[in-house]
């Protein structure tokens, strides 16, 4: 922890430097216009904020402080015996600029088991919501029930220094971080299982843990992509909706707990979090639809051009930035060629992967015909046997928590203040585009 605290407190200087040359010799620079589209349809690349953790670029994907995520997969540390990057280590990344040594990364998986224990009273707490509540929910309402015990927020009131409030915000995010598994792992026994939670095993990394606790299945290959989709969706930059929520929260100083729970709240939405969900639904129903035939790309072909002439939208494809194959995609499908290359909904995973990209594009209007992360990540899911799909945004949630906590951290640390856009009725946007 002393070695972690050592090297964020050393970048946040550099960093702290940095925004205080800009805002005495460049606060004025225009960077970019804003347009009435822009204004109106929710400020889409409008560069308007700050996060120092990774960065979104149309062609390459998600970087992680400067790594695509095929280098993070690379560089990162393994578990023994492992091929994939652990996702604790992405977090030291996303934390500090550096990739962990092995050390390291064990020290800091070791310092998450410390801090996992979870309140009796988070579960009590849980236990009086009703059996149905989507899990989203549960896990949102699990954040609250955690506040309490917040540091940043005792230190606030107890009248911290702001120079202090990062290292605190630290303290929060790695509690959260290390709890969130736990948390999860419960709602997921409850809401679908008899509710006995597997026993913690400190001896596992972070993520082969959580599978573990969700005891769905004990192959060794569960433990392994489980790691490997927490590490590809620990972070997405700061503007889509969960990470930008809580930003916003926490911007209030508001302690990483609510503002984590907010963000749940966000990533919950169909348009965000919930696609992985949908993805599997249409998989599913395209399975059945095709009735026992092998699927191939001339007939997903067939199956996406009627779907798009009737006006529908084929879930998987696309994306608001990205204009090529995710890599997260890739990363999936690399690990379902190596694991699973035989199960059914693979190879209808697969034939979608030949034949969409072709259908989306002769339709001439989606700027990106080529699948995003979520158009695999549920096959994956239901080969390993977790089937539940409504759970499936909550082990997306456990991951990102790494990315929305490092934020936090970096949004204290380099002293951010409280967000507030300037918001127009239209009539005075109209006012505004007609002076033009
Ligand atoms: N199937 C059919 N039509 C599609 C399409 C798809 N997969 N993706 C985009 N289009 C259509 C849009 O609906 C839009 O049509 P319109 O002009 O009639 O309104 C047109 O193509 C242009 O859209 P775009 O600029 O290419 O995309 P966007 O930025 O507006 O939206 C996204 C991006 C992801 C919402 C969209 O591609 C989509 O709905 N994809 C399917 C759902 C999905 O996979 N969601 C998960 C996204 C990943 C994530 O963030 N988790």
């Amino acid at each position: 922890l002393v070695a972690l605290k050592g090297k964020i407190a050393k970048l946040a200087k550099e960093k702290s430097a940095q925004k205080a040359d800009l805002l005495k010799n460049n606060a004025d620079v225009v960077i970019g216009e804003v347009s009435v589209e822009q204004c109106i349809n929710g400020g889409r690349s409008v560069k308007m904020m700050v996060t120092e953790t990774s960065d979104l670029d149309a062609n390459t994907g998600i970087s992680y402080r400067g790594k695509s995520l095929y280098e993070c997969n690379k560089e990162l540390p393994k578990a023994p015996g492992g091929e994939v990057a652990l996702p604790e280590a992405a977090f030291w990344l996303l934390l500090t600029g550096e990739v962990p040594t092995d050390a390291e990364c064990r020290a800091f998986t070791e310092e998450l088991h410390r801090r996992s224990a979870v309140p009796q009273s988070v579960f009590a707490t849980l236990a009086t919501l009703p059996k149905d509540t989507h899990p989203m929910t549960q896990l949102s309402v699990a954040m609250l029930a955690m506040q309490p015990d917040s540091k940043f927020a005792h230190k606030y009131d107890q009248g911290m220094k702001k120079g202090e409030y990062w290292e605190v915000a630290l303290e929060d995010a790695l509690d959260l971080v290390a709890k969130m598994p736990v948390v999860a792992a419960q709602i997921y026994r409850s809401t679908f299982k008899d509710g006995k939670l597997p026993a913690y095993n400190a001896k596992l990394d972070w993520a082969a843990n959580y599978a573990q606790m969700l005891g769905v299945n004990s192959d060794e290959k569960f433990k392994e992509v489980t790691r490997l989709y927490l590490m590809l969706h620990a972070d997405h930059e700061g503007g889509n909706v969960s990470a930008h929520t809580a930003h916003l929260v926490g911007s209030a100083l508001s302690d990483p707990y609510y503002a984590w729970a907010a963000g749940l709240c966000g990533l919950a939405g169909p348009l965000h979090g919930l696609a992985n969900q949908e993805c599997i639904s249409w998989l599913l129903e395209a399975q059945k639809d095709l009735g026992g035939q092998k699927p191939t790309k001339e007939l997903l072909t067939a199956y996406a051009e009627k779907m798009l002439a009737s006006g529908k939208v084929i879930p998987g494809f696309g994306h608001a930035v990205l204009r090529n194959t995710d890599p997260r995609y890739m990363l999936e499908r690399e690990f379902a060629l190596k694991n699973c290359p035989d199960d059914p909904l693979f190879q209808l995973v697969d034939a979608c992967y030949q034949a969409i990209p072709a259908v989306l594009e002769k339709g001439g209007k989606v700027k990106n015909p080529f699948p995003n992360v979520d158009a695999h990540s549920g096959q994956l899911m239901h080969f390993y046997n977790l089937k539940e799909q409504n759970y499936y945004t909550v082990v997306f949630a456990v991951s990102r928590a790494m990315g929305v906590m490092a934020q936090y951290v970096w949004a204290r640390a380099v002293g951010l203040p409280i967000e507030r856009p300037k918001s127009v009725p239209l009539d005075v946007l109209a006012k505004l585009a007609n002076k033009k």
